[in-house]
């Protein structure tokens, strides 16, 4: 059965004691960290929920609110502190101008890793992107080692997270799963999502996976739903067990009752889609 809206389920604290005694949610204030938040709330006795925005809904029980700017080393140092895990969401999430980019997704993921050294942090789930590979197009079919094309600052800035977190395995240890998010949102709004579109549920599932099972190593996993005309194969990442339940198809007559796209256009070329053509910026 598919999930068509963007509805969370009541959260329960089950039976079970939580596997975690404190998860760290950062950018909890945005679009997928509201969703995620009671989502993930079985996984954990409390969610630490950080943003550098206002937190709204205020916290909940089983949450505290800790707000941070990632780009302040010192505050993120904090930030960690007492956490047995990270699912980190926080940043810019679409392209931008550099040193907007710079501030919070390569400062702020450094930040985040060398907290996480310091406090023995050992599971980190980063929020990586599509547009690490967006450059590739549409008509080709990609695993996780294809080489990356970042298709802007945004996509270099998920490119340098992904390198982040290979070498803090690879020097200390500290196992991630970078998650390449296709397009999460409650349904797809274009023709283009209806390959890229990760339901909040198949997303759920997935860090579900990305944080407890063992070995990953680093691990990099392509997030999309089972969609008709999935351009990824995430193959490389059998050993998470990832089966995704939702499709995009219950919304194709929805989409393609849309006008048509030129064939030109980026966001029928490119797997980045619009980002391919943003910028530059300041000229
Ligand atoms: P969003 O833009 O709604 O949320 C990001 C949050 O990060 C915001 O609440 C923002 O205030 C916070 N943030 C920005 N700069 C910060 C800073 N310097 N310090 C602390 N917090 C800061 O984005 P969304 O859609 O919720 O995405 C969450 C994550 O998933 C992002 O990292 C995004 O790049 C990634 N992602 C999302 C996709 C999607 O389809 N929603 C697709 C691919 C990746
Ligand atoms: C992303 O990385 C963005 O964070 C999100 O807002 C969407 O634009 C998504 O990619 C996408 O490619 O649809």
């Amino acid at each position: 059965m598919s999930e068509t809206t963007g509805a969370a389920p009541a959260a329960q604290h089950s039976e079970a004691a939580p596997r975690l005694s404190r998860l760290l949610l950062t950018g909890a204030a945005g679009g997928l960290g509201k969703v995620l938040r009671e989502r993930l709330q079985p996984m954990a006795r409390v969610i630490r929920l950080s943003d550098v925005a206002e937190m709204a809904p205020a916290a909940g029980p089983h949450e505290e609110v800790a707000p941070c700017n990632l780009a302040d080393k010192k505050a993120v140092d904090a930030l960690v502190a007492g956490c047995d895990a990270i699912v980190h969401l926080g940043g810019v999430s679409v392209e931008r101008p550099f040193e907007e980019i710079l501030e919070a997704n390569i400062r702020g993921v450094f930040h985040v890793y060398e907290a996480a050294r310091r406090h023995g942090v050992k599971r980190i789930v980063f929020a990586s992107s599509n547009h690490v590979i967006g450059f590739y197009k549409q008509s080709e079919h990609i695993d996780a080692h294809a080489a990356r094309r970042p298709d802007g600052y945004y996509g270099l800035s998920k490119s340098f997270g992904e390198d982040m977190a290979q070498f803090y395995y690879d020097r200390y240890g500290i196992e991630t799963v970078s998650i390449r998010i296709g397009s999460s949102f409650p349904e797809p709004a274009n023709r283009r999502m209806m390959s890229t579109w990760l339901s909040y549920r198949d997303l759920t599932t997935l860090i579900e996976k990305s944080l407890f099972t063992p070995g990953v190593k680093h691990t990099v996993v392509y997030g999309a739903s089972a969609n008709r005309d999935v351009w990824w194969d995430n193959s490389a990442a059998a050993h998470l067990g990832f089966a995704p339940q939702d499709s995009s198809e219950v919304f194709r007559d929805k989409v393609e009752a849309q006008p048509p796209v030129a064939p030109t256009d980026p966001n029928a070329i490119y797997q980045g889609g619009a980002f391919t053509a943003q910028g530059p910026f300041g000229d």
